[in-house]
């Protein structure tokens, strides 16, 4: 079942909606087995959103945007991306026979995600400046053309993102103390403190989560207050210098009490790893942002360690392996039999 099945009567379906999926959402809470009591945290979780059909969060929303597009007849699906958002217009345009047109900053998306928009038969447009200036394109093209946006500025998308907010509540019974994501375009966390506030106000929830966000120092915009002319960070996927949504983050943040800071290249790459081998779970750059944050703020003492905190892996580590391979020790070379091996791996 997908996120429109499964959750159709918060979202805006009509008769005349068609039922896409591709079995998005619906992915597991995993419970922090090692970080989370290393840090002395009484209760961590991660929300899986890497095991999408595309590999990240990003098909929650889009199968919404889509599905209003195909309702309201658009022939024409059209985004700018850092990736994955390409990734997953391009899987749904497929999906639904529609053509998608997808513009990303040449040679600044991870390799994998290029891929994806490729195979899936997207029209892949390159442009030499940064994914900011690849939006204002695609905005100008959306208001002269008839193609349907399906940015998160298209508020189908935020819509159908709010949908992990609700599977967090269902699972725990309650919303967590803490809610970690990361900011790049700052749909998601706009989004999630949208699905927390609607499932209160139903009362399925009791309480509301401090909402936590993560961007990386050379692409902080919301951290640093301007806008970043010329963002820089290894997490692609959060290279954004003129987010979107950033009313939405500031209003995240202040209505719920969080905040909103940077975590070096450094630490991404550390956390990267730290998450990988101290959890089994293999979460791209963008994702782990929040976890480098989190392990500051718990160190800091400015999280209560008796809290239950969520972090949203919100992409596939299998999307760009690239920058972890530079900190992982290579292959071991091996010209011989078992004796040789167990001599080189001293058992
Ligand atoms: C893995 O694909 O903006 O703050 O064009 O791919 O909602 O933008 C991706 C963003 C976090 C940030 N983690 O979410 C795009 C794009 C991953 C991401 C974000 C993105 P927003």
């Amino acid at each position: 079942m997908g996120v429109i099945a499964r959750y159709r009567e918060h979202l805006p379906i009509t008769e005349r909606t068609p039922l896409v999926d591709l079995n998005e959402g619906s992915t597991p809470l995993v419970e922090s087995r090692n970080l989370g009591p290393a840090l002395g945290l009484k209760r961590l979780l991660f929300k899986y959103e890497g095991l999408n059909p595309t590999g990240s969060f990003k098909d929650r929303g889009m199968v919404v945007a889509v599905a209003k597009a195909v309702e309201e007849g658009a022939k024409v699906l059209v985004c700018a991306s850092t990736g994955n958002t390409s990734a997953s217009a391009a899987a749904y345009a497929a999906r639904m026979r529609m053509r998608a047109i997808v513009v990303i900053p040449a040679g600044q998306i991870a390799l994998n995600k290029l891929s994806q928009a490729l195979l899936y038969g997207a029209k892949v447009v390159q442009i030499k400046g940064n994914f900011d200036a690849a939006l204002q394109t695609v905005r100008e093209l959306a208001d002269r053309y008839p193609v349907a946006l399906v940015n998160s500025v298209n508020p189908y998308r935020i819509e159908g993102q709010k949908t992990a907010a609700f599977e967090i509540v269902d699972a725990l019974g309650d919303a967590p103390d803490y809610l970690v994501l990361p900011v790049g375009n700052a749909g998601n966390i706009t989004a999630y403190w949208k699905g927390f506030r609607e499932y209160h106000e139903l009362g399925r929830c009791r309480i509301l989560p401090r909402m936590v966000g993560a961007q990386a120092e050379g692409a902080a915009p919301i951290v640093l207050g301007h806008v970043v002319e010329d963002p820089r960070t290894v997490a692609t996927a959060i290279k954004i210098g003129n987010p979107a949504s950033w009313e939405g983050a500031t209003s995240a943040r202040d209505e719920s009490g969080g905040l909103i800071e940077a975590v070096s290249d450094t630490e991404i790459l550390q956390a990267q790893i730290a998450l990988a081998s101290g959890e089994g779970l293999f979460a791209e750059p963008a994702s782990v942002a929040p976890l480098a944050l989190l392990t500051r703020l718990v160190r800091d003492g400015r999280i209560e360690r008796d809290s239950t905190t969520v972090i949203v892996l919100t992409g596939s580590g299998l999307k760009d392996p690239d920058a972890a391979l530079a900190n992982v020790e290579p292959p071991v070379e091996l010209d011989g039999d078992a004796r040789t091996l167990a001599k080189i791996l001293k058992l």
